[in-house]
């Protein structure tokens, strides 16, 4: 028989109120011996307000509300019982002390959402939503916690297990009747399935990228030569002075980041040192932190200023970023140019749009920056934002067998006498795969369930 586990549900501190949870079979008997006045015929669900009472000493300790509910109907599909008590750390600490005096035990992180796994209130991919909802930092990435959580990922995956499941039925008969009649399928019934199976696995791979973004957000970095406003461009994104900036080139050593929000999705903004052949140690130290920060980037704006001359520097900048998403800027719009954007592109065979910025430093009309920078993040999102899609690695890692093994299938149904016990197999593996991401596979090992229930607060 499950323990009955008990913790804080809210953040540890003060506050106005405070959530402790119960879960498990005692979890109403335990309230029932602390709380007064205990209700004739409690109803689940209602809230009663009372007072919690330590059993031994009689001493009252906090005016709380107290709602119970039945097993099969709650978060964890066991009887629970939540306690909403006055704020402050030390009631809490106290009315939980109690709990565990009378027979609770400390819940591991995770413990509650994984009681709910195992008991089928929710599937492997719907549990790991609820730890994305409660880490989500932008609409976007509340967005797609949400979706998963209402078990989007999860129907995708069984709407490709029925075929799966038809295609492996229809090779097990084959190949109990391969000793009787021969073979006698056509192997066309095979391939386009299994064609169709393998692109669907596809799709929800290259979901992967958008999703990234989407749930944990992208890097931005401001990169470029010394002195072009880099950090007068953090500072005018920011709105807020926020780095040094300074007519000295080499101002910036450090990196530094961030938060914003754009286009819903959330952006951490960095500034780095600017690139250049470096006069002195400190300043080495610097350009090399940059080239690890653009490394990481998921979107490189290169910053120009067009005031002054581009030279054999600037080619070798360019050729560093043009592998990676990138954007050309030009800053210091206020100035006379010395080049044009034709000019820029020209040099660098860059296809895409030139930003302009009219002036990092009096930070006007920063709009088109927001603006090109929004329909990056779009073109790399929104294309696809009403359909299913993956952040985690944990899915892509066990999506990317999948269609591993379902490649291999394809290549054996493609020969004139396939294999069939190895064409099983693999159809097997894939299907062992899929499972593997919604949890529902029996031999599922333990080690699995701990990581993804590790990623938990205490009282989740
Ligand atoms: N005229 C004009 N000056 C600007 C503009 N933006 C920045 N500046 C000036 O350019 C100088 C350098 O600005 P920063 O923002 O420190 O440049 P940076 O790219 O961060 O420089 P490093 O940190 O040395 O790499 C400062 O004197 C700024 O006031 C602009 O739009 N117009
Ligand atoms: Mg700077």
């Amino acid at each position: 028989m499950p323990v009955t586990i008990a913790a804080l549900s809210t953040p540890p501190g003060s506050g106005g109120i405070a959530i402790i949870r119960l879960s498990g079979p005692q979890a109403h008997a335990l309230v029932e011996q602390v709380f007064r006045p205990w209700p004739d015929h409690p109803d689940f669900f209602h809230l009663y307000l009372g007072y919690i009472y330590d059993p031994v000493s009689h001493l009252k300790l906090d005016q709380v509300l107290l709602t119970i509910m039945p097993s099969g109907r709650s978060y964890t599909g066991e009887a629970m019982a939540e306690i909403h008590c006055h704020g402050g750390a030390y009631t809490s600490k106290k009315i939980l002390s109690l709990l565990f005096a009378l027979g609770a035990e400390a819940a591991p992180p995770g413990e509650f959402t994984k009681r709910a796994y195992l008991n089928g209130r929710l599937d492997l991919t719907q549990a790991e939503a609820v730890a994305s909802l409660i880490a989500a930092e932008s609409e976007a990435g509340l967005a797609a916690a949400t979706a998963q959580l209402a078990g989007g990922l999860s129907v995708f995956i069984s709407e490709m297990l029925t075929p799966l499941n038809q295609l492996l039925a229809t090779v097990e008969v084959e190949i109990d009747l391969l000793a009787e009649e021969g073979l006698n399928y056509s192997r066309t019934n095979l391939i386009d399935p299994l064609a169709k199976l393998e692109k669907q696995c596809q799709d929800l791979l290259d979901s992967y990228q958008r999703g990234r973004i989407l749930q944990t957000g992208i890097k931005i970095v401001l990169a470029g030569r010394p002195n072009v406003g880099k950090s007068s461009l953090l500072n005018a994104l920011l709105a807020e002075d926020r780095v040094l900036v300074s007519a000295i080139s080499g101002t910036t050593r450090d990196v530094v980041s961030a938060p914003l929000e754009i286009a819903g999705v959330k952006v951490e903004l960095s500034d780095t040192a600017g690139l250049d052949h470096p006069q002195a140690e400190l300043e080495a130290l610097g350009m090399a932190r940059t080239e690890r920060w653009l490394e990481q980037a998921g979107l490189i704006l290169l910053v120009f200023d067009q005031s002054r001359g581009l030279n054999d520097f600037d080619d070798e900048l360019y050729d560093k970023v043009k592998e990676k998403p990138h954007l050309l800027l030009l800053n210091k719009d206020d100035l006379e140019p010395v080049f044009t954007v034709a000019e820029l592109k020209e040099r660098f065979s860059y296809k895409g749009q030139v930003l302009r910025c009219v002036g990092a430093r009096d930070r006007v009309d920063i709009g088109e920056v927001i603006d090109g920078v929004s329909s990056f993040i779009k073109s790399r999102t929104a294309a696809f934002s009403d359909s299913v899609m993956i952040s985690q690695q944990r899915h892509f890692d066990l999506l990317t067998k999948v269609s591993e093994d379902l490649g291999r299938a394809l290549a054996l149904a493609a020969e004139s006498e396939p294999l069939l016990d190895m064409l099983a197999e693999e159809l097997h593996q894939a299907r062992f795969h899929l499972l593997e991401i919604t949890g529902q596979e029996q031999e599922a090992s333990e080690g699995l369930l701990d990581i993804v229930f590790s990623q938990f607060c205490v009282g989740k």
